[in-house]
C-alpha cells in the first residue's frame, strides 16, 4: 500500500526535540527524511542522558526513527556544494537552529528559494520578531513565555512546567501540519514557500482557552474555578477544568506501598448527577437546592468533589474507574509511565512499539498518535550517525566511492 507522503524527499536539519519529532511525523507519513548531522557527534541528544555507553540515548532513538542519517559538515565548502544539490532534489527542508544559525551557514531563505523555488524551507525558533526574537529556547521557557506556565500549577504554589512537551513535541505537530498544507498548496501553485513557527507561538494556541478567560474577568470572577479571589489575570487553578463541564482529581485507593498515582479525575456532567450521587450513596444531594443544578453547585465544587472522594478512596483507581465509567460518568484513572509502558493495550493500538536496533538490542518507543486508513505506518529504529551517507551521496548525487573517499579526508562527510 502506499503511504500519504510517499515521494517527499525532507532535507532534515533539525535536532533536540521539536524539530526531530516533526519529522519522525513525516517519515511516519512515508517521507524520505535524510537527517543531516555534523561528522564525529551528531545531534547533541545521541550522546545526552545516555543509559547506556557509548550507544545512541533513547532521548535520540525515540525521536528519530524511520529516517536516514547523512554526515555533512555544513560549515566546509565541499559540505555545502553536497547540501546546495540535496537541497536541488528535494522537497522539504526542516531546521530548529537557534537564530540566525541558517544565515551564517550561507543559507538564508532567499539563497534557498533561489536554489529550488518548490521547496518547502520551514524553520521552528523560539520566538517570532519583536524583544525575544534572538533568544535560544528550550521547553520549558517556551511554556513560560507563552502563558502555560503560570496557568498551570495550584494557586498558591510556584508556576509549574507541564510534564507533556508542549513546547517541543506540541509545536512538532504544528509544524507538520503547516508542512502538509504548504505540500498541498505547492500541488496547485507549484511554488514551494517559507513555513515558520515559534516555540512561543504554539503554547499560545494551547493556551487559547486561558486568553478566552483573561478577556471574561473583565465581567467579573471566573465562578468555575475554584478559586475564591481574582486579581486582574487568569489564576493557576489546580486541577479544575476551569471549563463548562467540572472537574476534578480525587483520591483513591492505593495499590503499592507508595500509593503513587492512586488518583481518578471525575468530570461532572450536568446528566451524570443524579445516577452519580446515587452510585456514590448520597441520593440526599440530588435535589438538595444548594446542589440540584449547575448552577447552584459552582460555589461548592470543592465539597462536592470531597463527597465523591469519600467513595473513591475505599476503591483503586481502576475499580472507581469500571464503577463510574458503568454508569457514563466521565473520568480516567492518572496513568503513570510505568502503567503506559506496560499497556498491552497500547501495543494493542501500536502506540508503544518494540525497534530492533543493532547496538541497544529491543527498545520501546512510541508510535504514530494517528493513523489514515490508507497510509499505514511501520515503526523503524533510528539510524545510526552516518549510517546513510554513502548511499544517499550515491543515490541522490551519484557520488562514487573515490569521490567520497575525498569528502571523508576532507572532514565534510
Ligand atoms: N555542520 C557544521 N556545523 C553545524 C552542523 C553541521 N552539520 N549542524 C549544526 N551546526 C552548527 C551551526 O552552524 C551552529 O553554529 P554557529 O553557532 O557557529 O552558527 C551550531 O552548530 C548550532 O547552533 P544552535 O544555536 O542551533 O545550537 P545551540 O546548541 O547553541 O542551541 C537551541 C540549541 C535548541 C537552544 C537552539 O538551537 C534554539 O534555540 N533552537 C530553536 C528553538 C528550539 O528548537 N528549541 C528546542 C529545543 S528542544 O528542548
Amino acid at each position: 500500500m502506499s503511504k500519504a507522503l510517499e515521494g517527499v524527499r525532507v532535507v532534515d536539519m533539525t535536532h533536540v526535540q521539536a524539530g526531530p519529532v516533526c519529522t519522525q511525523l513525516l517519515a511516519y507519513m512515508g517521507a524520505d527524511v535524510i537527517k543531516i548531522e555534523r561528522p564525529g557527534g551528531g545531534d547533541v541528544t545521541r550522546s545526552q542522558l545516555r543509559d547506556l555507553e557509548d550507544v545512541d540515548s533513547l532521548y535520540f532513538t525515540m525521536l528519530n526513527g524511520n529516517k536516514r542519517s547523512l554526515t555533512l559538515n555544513m560549515k566546509s565548502d565541499e559540505g555545502k556544494e553536497v547540501f546546495t544539490k540535496l537541497l536541488e532534489r528535494s522537497d522539504v527542508v526542516v531546521e530548529n537552529f537557534g537564530p540566525g544559525v541558517m544565515d551564517r551557514l550561507g543559507y538564508p531563505w532567499e539563497r534557498i528559494h533561489e536554489i529550488n523555488p518548490e521547496i518547502i524551507y520551514a524553520s521552528l525558533k523560539g520566538f517570532g520578531p519583536g524583544a525575544l526574537e534572538k533568544a535560544k529556547a528550550y521547553e520549558n521557557i517556551a511554556q513560560a513565555t507563552g502563558g502555560a506556565m503560570s496557568t498551570t500549577g495550584f494557586e498558591d504554589g510556584p508556576p509549574v512546567a507541564t510534564g507533556a512537551q508542549i513546547g517541543d513535541s506540541g509545536n512538532a505537530v504544528h509544524l507538520f501540519g503547516a508542512i502538509c498544507a504548504a505540500l498541498y498548496q505547492r500541488t496547485q501553485t507549484g511554488r514551494g514557500q517559507r513555513v515558520q513557527i515559534s516555540m512561543r507561538a504554539g503554547i499560545l494556541n494551547l493556551c487559547r482557552v486561558k486568553l478566552r478567560d483573561q478577556q471574561r474577568l473583565e465581567h467579573g470572577p471566573l465562578r468555575e474555578y475554584p478559586n475564591q479571589e481574582f486579581g486582574d489575570f487568569v489564576p493557576r487553578s489546580g486541577n479544575a477544568s476551569g471549563g463548562g463541564q467540572p472537574g476534578w482529581a480525587v483520591r483513591c485507593k492505593p495499590t503499592t506501598e507508595k500509593g503513587a498515582n492512586a488518583w481518578l479525575y471525575v468530570v461532572i456532567q450536568p446528566q451524570v448527577w443524579e445516577p452519580l450521587m446515587n452510585k456514590i450513596g448520597r441520593p440526599d444531594l440530588i435535589e438538595n437546592p444548594d446542589y440540584a443544578t449547575p448552577e447552584a453547585r459552582l460555589p461548592h465544587l470543592q465539597d462536592i468533589f470531597d463527597v465523591i472522594e469519600e467513595w473513591t478512596i475505599k476503591r483503586t483507581k481502576w475499580e472507581a474507574f469500571e464503577e463510574l465509567n458503568s454508569i457514563n460518568v466521565p473520568c480516567g484513572p492518572v496513568l503513570s509511565t510505568k502503567d503506559l509502558i506496560e499497556d498491552e493495550g497500547l501495543r494493542a493500538e501500536g502506540l508503544i512499539v518494540d525497534v530492533d536496533h543493532p547496538d541497544r538490542g529491543t527498545y520501546s518507543t512510541v508510535g504514530c498518535p494517528f493513523t489514515l486508513s490508507d497510509s499505514p505506518v511501520e515503526v523503524t529504529r533510528s539510524p545510526l550517525l552516518g549510517e546513510h551517507s554513502a548511499e544517499i551521496l550515491e543515490e541522490l548525487l551519484d557520488i562514487q566511492e573515490s569521490e567520497l573517499e575525498r569528502l571523508s579526508a576532507a572532514g565534510a562527510v
